[in-house]
Formats: C-alpha cells, structure tokens, sequence
C-alpha cells in the first residue's frame, strides 16, 4: 500500500488493484462545434486540463494500471436514449441532430471521440455508455472485477455531472475512488468546486480527492 497526500486524508493506494478512469474526454464535450458547445458552455475551460489528463494517463501506462475510457454515446437509431434525455432544454442542436463534427454524441461521428492527446491504446478499455454514470447499461464493472480492481482514480469532464455520477455509482458498488482534482474540469467553476466539497465530505462518503502531483510523488 502506497499512502497519497488526499483530502479529507491520506488514501491507501493498492497498486496492484487500482484502474485509471478516464471519463468523456471526447471533442463533443471539449470542441467547439460539439455537444457541450451546442448548450451553450465555454469548451475552453475543459481543454486546460488535457496536459494533466494526458500526464495522468502517462503515469498509469508507466505503472501498468488497467486503463478505462468512456464515451458518452448513442447508438445511431438513437433506442438507447430516452426521449427525457434527448428533449430537455431547448438547445438549437439535440443530441442526434447533424453539428459540425457529425451528429450530436453519436456512436461512430467524428465528434464523439476521445481527443487524440487522451486517445486509447490497444488494451486499455473503451466503455460506450448512454448515461451519465459509468456502470449505467454497461458491462465495465464486471471488466473491473475481471482484473481484480478494487479501487479507482478519476479524471475526466464534467466534474459534477459524469464523473461525479460515475463515482458516486463506483462507490456503491464497494470500489475506493480517488479523484484527481486537476484532471477534471466543469463548465462552470463553482460546481467542481461544489462537487469536490460533497465527494469528500463527511470522512470521505463517496471518496477522496488530490492533485496529481501528489498522486506521482506517492508512487515515485
Ligand atoms: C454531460 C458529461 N455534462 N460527460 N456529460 O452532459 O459530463
């Protein structure tokens, strides 16, 4: 076990047992033209963190952590997304609707991939997810359990929407969760901040948080 530096205190890193997970960093969310652009938020904000994650994905490939990245995606005739999802607000574009990269966090459009600076390998692990919460209808816990993870750390867009859900699941399903505070980013400043705040509160209820360079001097 390797202690690291966290708030609300020190998390017990067990290197054999750990995954990286990487949530959404796709160009829908990151670009202009994209999903997130289409609601109206400043992407901008999103791409200062892509040297962190990048870094954060560099570590976790040097120590040989089982790596996840998620998509936020729809199949093409859009059956795995409910009307509640795809109706609310009023953007001009919705998701399916054809935008400059494609058609809105669709399977397969330009728009939906992951950004080439935190692009998969071969080997790590790619989860399509049509929710905001990772082990919503997909099968990633059971990869997870397969290589005998128990704890994970968390990077990725939106801080308070899919990576909090995803950690508040992972949580609830028995999983440590360590969350690297400099590679995640929202739209809006103060919901990370909110969001951090509620993830560890309490003695850690859902988990803990640190920046990365904390995480690399622990296990240097
Ligand atoms: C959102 C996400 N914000 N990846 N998705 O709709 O956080």
């Amino acid at each position: 076990m390797v202690d690291v530096a966290a708030t609300p205190f020190p998390f017990k890193l067990d290197p054999q047992h750990v995954a990286l997970i990487v949530i959404d960093m796709q160009r829908d969310f990151i670009e202009p033209g994209g999903f997130g652009d289409a609601l109206g938020n400043d992407v901008s904000r999103l791409q200062a963190i892509i040297p962190t994650v990048a870094a954060l994905i560099d570590l976790a490939r040097t120590h040989g952590w089982v790596i996840v990245h998620t998509r936020e995606s729809h199949l093409p005739d859009l059956s795995d997304c409910p009307p509640a999802k795809r109706l609310r607000g009023d953007a001009p574009l919705r998701i399916g609707d054809a935008g400059p990269m494609g058609r809105l966090l669709v399977q397969g459009e330009p728009g939906n991939a992951i950004i080439e600076d935190c692009a998969p390998k071969p080997g790590e692990i790619v989860i399509d997810k049509p929710g905001k919460g990772m082990f919503y209808a997909t099968n990633v816990d059971a990869q997870l359990r397969a290589h005998g993870i128990t704890q994970l750390l968390f990077a990725g867009v939106t801080t308070e929407v899919c990576v909090q859900t995803s950690m508040r699941e992972a949580n609830d399903r028995g999983y440590e969760c360590l969350l690297i505070e400099d590679a995640t980013e929202s739209y809006f400043a103060q919901f990370k901040s909110a969001a951090l705040a509620m993830l560890t509160a309490q003695g850690a209820i859902v988990g803990w948080s640190t920046p990365l360079a904390k995480l690399q001097a622990a296990v240097a």
